[in-house]
């Protein structure tokens, strides 16, 4: 029988909308308007948003169980999706009509807003990049359910007290989460431990058996992810750990109250913590436990869903495309074969083809040394059946490898899933490669190096797998939510199809780019996204930052890679050139970093000191005379880069090449109108082909030629003897200028650069510098800057992640995206 919905009435009229939170206060929050707090009508008002959401979210459902559209299964140990009252309410087009309904309760917008705690589970770009994902996913109609880990306390968050990074733990959930809904019907057991046990089934065939120590439960919590105004949402669901039994009733009966808790205390640790590193470590068990947690809960989700639909098993490849968000998934290949083979009882051929078909592997990273490797005996402890699998995958994988090439063991022991140079390692890498039929790398330039480089023996022998999808980020949360004005004004020139066809439509504002009335908005809409970055500044760190001056921006995760420290040379290049010659013309610049450092990884710490060190000095220094200023921005996370993307004339974008797999950051500053200085790096090299080398501040060394140079025995020290002007630089810095004296405290990092430098700092140095130099002279010529920054919007269209997602969907997924969705009727 259907059942209809006719009593649920929702009315977005100012009205309506300020009836409804008033009830939500009164119902949910259990508060009249007169005790509500901030945080209660916050609540309110994202319950009321969240209620206009669920039509779309249960039409959805009811669509999926009756028809046989394939679907996206994106599984991803972090997510980064920002606030999501905001973006709600602009998915939904009620921005107006709340403003006005909270208006008339005399509430304020904007701190309502900022009341909201963003969901921190994620270190950087690439749990940014998942959430970019799901929004082009729900606003191009691609059915997903974005998979992962409601961790209780996210990444960090980030204090400067006395110039240093101090971490606070992220009590995100503290004060309740209107955006989650739990499934508790939605709960699944995960075995940990033990041992396995052979036996024959009723048809005389040899099975194997796990049999765990240790058992926990996920439970499912769900967060909406609207469309843009399509009325879709998909769902991202996030496994929580749970103890099976909260007691244990033999051990609390002997009056072991201690040992009775111990059991649930130890299961809600798995989903407890986010990892704060960006970069893999050895030896952390519980990473391993809770990348197989949420992986074991996905994939009988995932079951589940298929019976649901009443689809079985061998559809599983035309009903779900699952996509690796890098290896940390990646433990899916193995429980896919374990559930295929011991549970549903499939030959391990079958089983085999099935997952291959099922599963896609992007990678994100270029350093060997950040690929995951487990210890082989933890990994034996932790999950013997799946150890098993892997050497039966290894085995068949390899022997068809020594068909191929006879004889060249060395080839086969480079793509051995175990690694056995010194002590011996399982290499998720490997797993992912074997397992899936996609590899993609994340730009043009990354994927080529993963062909020829981190993954050139998987492409060797199966070249076939490789594509590349460039990265991409939402225009939606990127500039339509977070630059308004610059939003506006695009739209009244060439109307609002930019927002959902950005590569189509984006081209057409080139159109106005010597338009003097255009470039006079375009730049008054720059310097007052500038002046509001200045207060925020001014707010948090006291520093008075001039809106006219170049805003010279770098926020990202701290990291020697990434050289923020090329960056400080820089600053301290122009110090000395003021010391020397206070006359000296200096084109007026604000310079400002923001991001997190791995609270273990000291060097960047350090940088973090460093440049808070030099700030202190020359903001302080009146030979300065303002022409400097340097700004730590704390607390660099989704919320608060609100206000940065949107302010800066320049994109520092200077990692060493061949190291940074895409960037992503690049992409929402060009958005926003700021020319990129940067290497020939990552999504860097499409960037400039698409804005046009005359509108980019090239400099550098190529890959290539980092490679080259490190193979004939690079010498910093030879760049420190012949450059006075970086001799000066890192001589300021070691002498105790920047820290009171202390000739000690940063030799750690000028050490690094003077006898190691990984990264080539020393080397660009003289690059750098000379570009920065050529930025300074077009910053004077504010027509010439303009028109610069107009391009770089209107012809960045491609980065939107909805040609990422177009991308996935016709190369790896064979998602039909013409609106058909439909599959054949499933076999059976
Ligand atoms: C793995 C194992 C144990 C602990 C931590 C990790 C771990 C966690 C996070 C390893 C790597 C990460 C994050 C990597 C990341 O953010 N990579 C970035 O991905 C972006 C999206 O593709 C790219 O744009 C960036 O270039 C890349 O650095």
């Amino acid at each position: 029988m259907e059942y209809k919905l006719a009593s649920i009435q929702i009315e977005n009229t100012p009205e309506a909308l300020q009836r409804d939170i008033i009830e939500n206060l009164y119902f949910l929050q259990g508060r009249t308007a007169n005790l509500a707090t901030l945080n209660d009508w916050y609540m309110a008002v994202s319950y009321t948003v969240r209620d206009r959401l669920m039509k779309n979210w249960t039409d959805a459902m009811t669509y999926l169980t009756s028809n046989y559209t394939k679907m996206v299964g994106y599984l991803s140990a972090e997510y980064l999706p920002g606030p999501h009252l905001a973006s709600s309410m602009m998915n939904l087009g009620i921005e107006d009509a709340v403003q006005e309904a909270l208006d008339r309760l005399l509430l304020d917008y904007r701190a309502l807003i900022n009341q909201e705690e963003e969901p921190g589970l994620g270190n950087g770009g690439l749990g940014r990049l998942a959430a970019c994902f799901l929004d082009s996913m729900s606003s191009l109609k691609v059915s997903s359910i974005a998979y992962g880990i409601r961790y209780e306390f996210g990444i960090f968050d980030q204090r400067i007290e006395n110039g240093e990074q101090v971490e606070v733990t992220d009590k995100w959930l503290r004060f309740g989460n209107p955006w989650e809904i739990q499934q508790a019907e939605i709960s699944f057991k995960v075995k940990f431990g033990g041992h396995t046990e052979t036996y024959t089934d009723d048809e005389g065939r040899y099975r194997v058996k796990w049999i765990p120590a240790q058992e926990v439960r996920g439970v499912a919590y769900d967060t909406p992810i609207p469309g843009y105004k399509n009325d879709t949402a998909n769902l991202m669901r996030l496994w929580k750990s749970e103890a099976c039994e909260s007691f244990d009733f033999n051990e609390f009966n002997k009056g072991n109250y201690d040992l009775a808790v111990a059991q649930k205390t130890w299961a809600e640790t798995i989903s407890k913590v986010l990892y704060p590193n960006d970069a893999w470590e050895t030896g952390k068990k519980l990473r391993l436990m809770q990348q197989y947690f949420f992986v074991s809960c996905t994939l009988q989700d995932n079951f589940r869903i298929l019976r649901v639909r009443g689809m079985t098993v061998q559809d599983l490849p035309e009903a779900w495309a699952l996509q690796l968000n890098d290896t940390h998934p990646s433990i899916a290949i193995a429980e896919m074969m374990r559930l295929l083979v011991d549970e549903k009882m499939l030959d391990w051929d079958e089983a085999w083809q099935l997952t291959c078909k099922t599963f896609a592997y992007t990678n994100h990273t270029l350093l060997p040394e950040a690929l995951e490797r487990w210890p082989l005996t933890m990994f034996a402890a932790l999950l013997p059946r799946h150890l098993e699998i892997i050497y039966e995958i290894n085995d068949r994988f390899l022997s068809s490898v020594r068909q191929e090439h006879p004889g060249d063991e060395t080839l086969a022991s480079r793509l051995s899933l175990i690694d056995e140079s010194g002590g011996k390692f399982v290499r998720m890498a490997n797993l992912a490669a074997v397992g899936s039929h996609a590899i993609n790398g994340v730009s043009k330039l990354h994927t080529e190096l993963l062909k020829k480089d981190v993954l050139a023996d998987f492409y060797s022998v199966a070249p076939e797998k490789f594509v590349n999808i460039t990265n991409g980020v939402t225009p939606r949360r990127w500039v339509r939510l977070y630059n308004p004005a610059l939003s506006e004004l695009i739209s009244t020139r060439i109307g609002e199809d930019w927002i959902t066809n950005l590569e189509t439509e984006l081209k057409k504002l080139e159109a106005f780019t010597n338009d003097p009335l255009f470039q006079k908005k375009w730049r008054e809409i720059k310097i007052n996204n500038k002046k509001s970055l200045a207060d925020r500044i001014l707010k948090l760190t006291g520093t008075r930052a001039n809106p006219e001056s170049l805003f010279d921006v770098q926020v990202k995760r701290i990291h020697e890679y990434k050289r923020q420290h090329l960056n400080l040379l820089h600053i301290v290049t122009l110090y000395n050139r003021i010391r020397k010659n206070p006359q000296a013309e200096i084109v007026p610049r604000t310079f400002i970093f923001g991001g997190k450092a791995a609270p273990n990884y000291h060097l960047a710490k350090l940088i973090i000191k460093l440049i808070n060190a030099v700030a202190e000095v020359v903001n302080n220094d009146p030979l300065v005379a303002d022409r400097i200023k340097v700004v730590f921005y704390p607390d660099y996370n989704v919320k608060n880069s609100e206000w940065v993307y949107r302010a800066a004339n320049l994109s520092e974008q200077i990692s060493a090449a061949g190291k940074e797999a895409s960037g992503t950051g690049n992409m929402k500053f060009s958005l926003n109108g700021a020319v990129t200085i940067g290497t020939l790096d990552g999504a860097n090299v499409e960037m400039r082909e698409a804005v046009g080398a005359e509108n980019f501040f090239l400099f550098g060394l190529t890959a290539d030629e980092v490679y080259r140079s490190k193979a004939e025995g690079y010498e910093p020290m030879m760049y420190y003897e012949s450059n006075d002007e970086l001799k000066a630089a890192i001589d300021l810095i070691q002498s105790g200028y920047f820290s009171g004296g202390d000739t000690q405290i940063f030799s750690p990092l000028t050490d690094s650069l003077l006898h190691n430098d990984s990264f080539m700092v020393m080397a660009d140095y003289a690059s750098y510098i000379a570009c920065q130099q050529r930025v300074s002279e077009v910053f004077k010529d504010q027509t010439s800057w303009m028109k610069m920054s107009i391009l770089n919007v209107a012809r960045l269209g491609y980065f939107s992640s909805d040609r990422s997602i177009r991308e996935y969907c016709k190369l790896v997924w064979d998602y039909p995206l013409d609106g058909s969705g439909k599959l054949d009727e499933p076999i059976n």
